[in-house]
């Protein structure tokens, strides 16, 4: 007989480990089943959505992002999870939070409920897996991270550098890198770009690793410039979505030709288990213009593989 205790593990988990048991199809929609709660005690890892998208320059839809990450990881089920060959949930204390409740109409208010609610988040030292939203969010979510770590070497998987000119006041995803380098947030010095095939008008000396020089290089080789680069500095990892070739990733509001692949890009992530990541996100997944969850499923497997180098480095501890 089907056990009602099975189904719906979002909900019916009694702690922050263990297996799914429901289809892929159906039950509640956390990210990777994991146990929606507001009580992230004993917590590794907390997932939360900040569905955002005020402040995007071309096509809106952002907001939908978190949603879509959801349902798209309801697809990892029970077994192993490639390529870690782990039950990721066995040793890793994963917490589903929910979403940031934002403001639509006092959106001023934002950048500050994002940040409050980060850095609560984070205070007794669990891992902050966000899921946007726009790249705007990217901003408050760092501020959190260097209150509590200090300042942070920046990776960024981005087809845009996000460092246009900013007044302090405004809130848009094409300054967050400005911001936070003029704040000393993000040491410039330590902070690595993959991905950009677009010209801004400033790189405040961050290393770039542009899309064609992608195209002729390795994984093994870009995972090793950027931990050349980062070092033993705590650091902070940020994929945009738009990072990938439009091929990977049409569902986004700002998508540029002649990007990596997903395969290609996951095989970096999984190398970069060996440096010091406080805090990650996944942002600019727009569910609207995506094909058969293309994006969706993307990056969801993204934020997996952030949660499986996690996963491996408790092991190795
Ligand atoms: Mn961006």
């Amino acid at each position: 007989m089907a056990s009602k205790a099975n189904a719906d593990y979002a909900i019916t988990a009694d702690s922050l480990y263990g297996k799914a048991r429901d289809n892929t199809f159906s039950g509640v929609m956390s990210f990777m089943r994991r146990k929606y709660t507001k009580d992230i005690t004993g917590a590794d890892v907390v997932v939360w959505g900040i569905p955002l998208d005020t402040s995007v320059t071309n096509r809106s839809g952002a907001r939908f992002g978190p949603q879509a990450v959801r349902r798209a990881s309801a697809i990892f089920d029970n077994d192993p999870q490639y390529p870690f060959n782990l039950d990721l949930f066995k040793n890793l204390a994963v917490a589903d939070y929910g979403d940031c409740q934002l403001a639509y109409s006092r959106v001023w208010e934002n950048p500050e409920r994002i940040e409050t609610e980060a850095a609560e988040l984070i205070a007794n030292g669990a891992y902050l897996l966000s899921l946007g939203g726009d790249h705007f969010v990217t901003w408050p979510l760092l501020k959190a991270h260097a209150e509590k770590y200090g300042p942070l070497a920046l990776i960024q998987f981005d087809a845009h550098q996000d460092t246009w000119a900013d007044d302090g006041e405004e809130i848009s995803h094409g300054n967050f890198v400005t911001r936070a380098v003029r704040e000393g947030i993000i040491d410039p010095d330590r902070s690595i770009q993959i991905g950009i095939r677009t010209h801004a008008p400033e790189d405040f000396g961050i290393e770039i690793i542009y899309g064609d020089e992608l195209e002729e290089m390795s994984s093994e080789e870009v995972a090793d410039q950027i931990k050349q680069r980062v070092g033993n500095m705590p650091c902070y990892l940020t994929f945009d979505i738009d990072c990938l070739d439009v091929a990977s990733a049409p569902g986004t509001g700002t998508p540029v030709a002649g990007g990596p692949s997903s395969a290609k890009m996951l095989s970096v992530i999984r190398k970069l288990g060996s440096l010091d990541i406080k805090g990650s996100d996944v942002v600019e997944v727009a569910p609207a213009y995506d094909h058969a969850d293309m994006t969706a499923i993307a990056a969801s497997t993204i934020a997996l593989y952030m949660l499986g180098i996690r996963a491996e480095r408790l092991l190795g501890d």
